[in-house]
């Protein structure tokens, strides 16, 4: 147990992005859905003509690229994914006493960002794992992590969908401000792609696998070489159910089939559309507000990476012009969505150029609805 004291000032002190080594395009995954709908539709052609059974839509590279921006996506594991018997990632269980898939993929990113900010073991005091899914309900996986790298202190993971990592890195500041920890690492393990339907073209393309991880610390204990004062955090949460998966433990009771579509994600992808882009041009120009910023003085918007229209849609709100990569970057043509890790891939990469004085946002939005974001300033 350790009394640590208040920090009015709290940073992040660095970050840490793991990319799977396979790489799935638009072409292979049209192809391999196209072939499925293909067989699918001529074995239940008497049944999809009286109208029992709905035939299985095809999809089109073209159509992804301009509907979304995505060219291609990494994953975890590609073996199964493209096979049409299968239609899912086939990856192995391991056994209780190994390490989890998740926490694996978590300790990637999470070594690269100590290393990022300088820190070992015995500067953390707690781990937040912060995604969309954990592949288990506990124990937690932040208490996996925190015992693989022998940090003492408390660990615990919490879900908020895209706004998973936003929302854990406002409960790190917190926690830095308030004294509960001296410095905090929030990992993003987002291991999506065992919820993707890969039989139907409305989502089929949208979210590729990553992990990322960021070192969250009190000002005067960071030593890295690009500090970002956290000037302060928003967040914002309206229900919806256009972006739904009812994927949970319930399944088993309520007697309906666990592995239905309805437990995978679906959306209503148009709506969250028209209906977030408004909402976080709001979010983000009110947290500026705040301070007395407008949105000309951000010199670089690391913005959730759900669809290319939409951040340039929101940009444009925000900024009356469409911003350059270098003001806004792009990710997800790589990286496809990747829940709440993309906007923090979009900081990992780039904000070594910055200048001190600069200012920069970090903001998530999606399911939920939710939006979050930290205004930044490079020191
Ligand atoms: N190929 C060909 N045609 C297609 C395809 C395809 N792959 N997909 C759809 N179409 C068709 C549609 O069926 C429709 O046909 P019709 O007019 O005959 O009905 C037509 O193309 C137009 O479809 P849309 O109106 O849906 O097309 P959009 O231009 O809206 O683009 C998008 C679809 C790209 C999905 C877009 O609406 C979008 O990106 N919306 C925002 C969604 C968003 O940001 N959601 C956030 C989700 S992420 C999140 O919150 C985290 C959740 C947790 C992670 C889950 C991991 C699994």
């Amino acid at each position: 147990m350790r009394l640590h004291q208040a920090s009015d000032q709290v940073v992040i002190s660095g970050a840490g992005l793991w990319t799977p080594d396979h790489v799935v395009t638009n072409e292979e995954l049209v192809e391999a859905l196209n072939a499925y709908a293909d067989r699918f539709n001529t074995e239940n052609a008497l049944e999809i003509e009286a109208g029992r059974l709905a035939p299985v839509m095809k999809s089109d590279a073209s159509f992804i690229e301009k509907a979304s921006g995505i060219k291609q996506r990494h994953v975890y594991v590609k073996d199964g994914i493209l096979d049409i018997n299968r239609m899912r990632p086939r990856i192995v269980e391991r056994a209780e006493g190994e390490l989890s898939h998740q926490a694996e993929i978590a300790l990637h990113a999470a070594r690269k960002a100590m290393a990022a900010a300088n820190k070992k073991a015995a500067d953390i005091d707690a781990v937040i794992v912060s995604c969309a899914y954990t592949q288990r309900a506990y124990p937690a996986i932040a208490i996996e992590v925190q015992d693989e790298l022998g940090i003492e202190g408390f660990g615990f993971d919490m879900l908020v969908a895209c706004s998973a990592a936003t929302f854990a890195l406002h409960r790190a500041y917190e926690m830095v401000r308030s004294g509960t920890a001296r410095a905090v690492m929030v990992i993003n393990p987002e291991l999506v792609s065992p919820q993707i339907n890969f039989c139907d073209r409305d989502s089929h393309f949208i979210f590729g696998d990553v992990a990322t991880a960021v070192i969250v610390e009190r000002g005067d204990t960071a030593n890295s070489a690009s500090v970002f004062d956290i000037l302060g955090t928003q967040a914002q949460t309206v229900y919806s159910n256009n972006i739904r998966s009812n994927f949970g433990y319930m399944s088993r009771a309520f007697d309906t089939d666990p592995f239905g579509v309805d437990k995978l994600f679906h959306q209503e992808g148009r709506a969250v559309f028209k209906e977030v882009c408004p909402m976080a041009a709001e979010h983000l120009s009110g947290h500026l507000a705040l301070y007395g910023f407008e949105p000309t003085d951000v010199r670089r918007w690391w913005l959730h990476q759900a669809n290319i229209n939409m951040n340039q849609l929101i940009s444009k709100k925000l900024l009356g012009r469409m911003p350059d990569n270098d003001e806004a970057p792009i990710v997800l043509d790589r990286y496809a969505n990747t829940a709440s890790a993309g906007s923090v891939i979009a900081f990992s990469l780039h904000h070594e150029d910055l200048e001190s004085g600069d200012l920069g946002m970090l903001c998530s939005f999606g399911a939920g609805y939710s939006i979050g974001s930290l205004l930044l300033r490079k020191r």
